[in-house]
């Protein structure tokens, strides 16, 4: 098994935050190319800056969004995807001890994925709408219930966890779904608690708007 650097695309205000955060959980070395958003760049655009639409990234990742990971000649864009990946590569608690576990890793990923996110989003981007809260109540409720156990997944911290974290995380701004779901805003705090997820942050806070 090839256990060399991988590289991330991106930078930490973007998706590539969850990456970056399981990378400092499972302690490997990466490299951060640093790829901006387009949207976030203003005319004129230096030519030293690598943007989602650069013909050298779209080389790496044809659809134009960061993260991208290359590991070893292997390279996998989407960034819950990515995660899962990094997780069984390198086993321990994150990862699922077994095909079951896969399973339910997956399916709190694509949950996030789908259900979650295009409303976390938009009150990341837009601020917290009537709509988007409504349309957020159930998934929290989901969630609630599903965090019985402190942790979705085998009653440990595990990569489902980090996947469904970074994408509620969206919806920060909602404050009164948090007050509605208690178990969801114990388990929020605990994992963004965490020292990897710390070291996460505080390379984000110091990147510049
Ligand atoms: N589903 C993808 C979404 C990737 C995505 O939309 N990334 C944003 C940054 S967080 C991006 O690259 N936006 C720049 C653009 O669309 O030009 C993932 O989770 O990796």
């Amino acid at each position: 098994m090839n256990l060399g650097m991988i590289t991330i695309y991106g930078v930490h205000r973007s998706r590539a935050s969850r990456n970056i955060w399981l990378a400092h959980e499972l302690g490997i070395p990466f490299k951060l190319v640093p790829v901006m958003q387009l949207y976030r760049l203003k005319e004129p655009i230096p030519a030293d800056i690598v943007h989602t639409r650069s013909p050298s990234f779209l080389k790496v990742n044809p659809n134009g969004h960061v993260p991208t990971m290359e590991d070893d000649g292997l390279v996998l864009h989407e960034s819950l995807a990515i995660n899962l990946y990094l997780a069984k590569k390198h086993g321990g608690p994150l990862a699922p001890a077994n095909v079951a576990e896969d399973g339910l890793m997956g399916m709190w990923s694509l949950w996030a994925a789908t259900e979650v996110e295009p409303h976390s989003l938009s009150i990341a981007q837009n601020g917290p709408s009537a709509a988007a809260i409504d349309s957020l109540r159930g998934p929290f409720a989901v969630l609630d219930e599903a965090l019985a156990n402190g942790f979705l997944v085998g009653g440990r911290f595990t990569v489902a966890d980090m996947n469904v974290v970074e994408v509620v995380r969206y919806a920060d701004g909602a404050t009164e779904l948090f007050k509605a779901a208690p178990r969801v805003k114990v388990w929020f705090e605990t994992c963004r608690a965490r020292p990897a997820y710390r070291r996460m942050w505080d390379a984000r806070e110091k990147e510049p708007l």
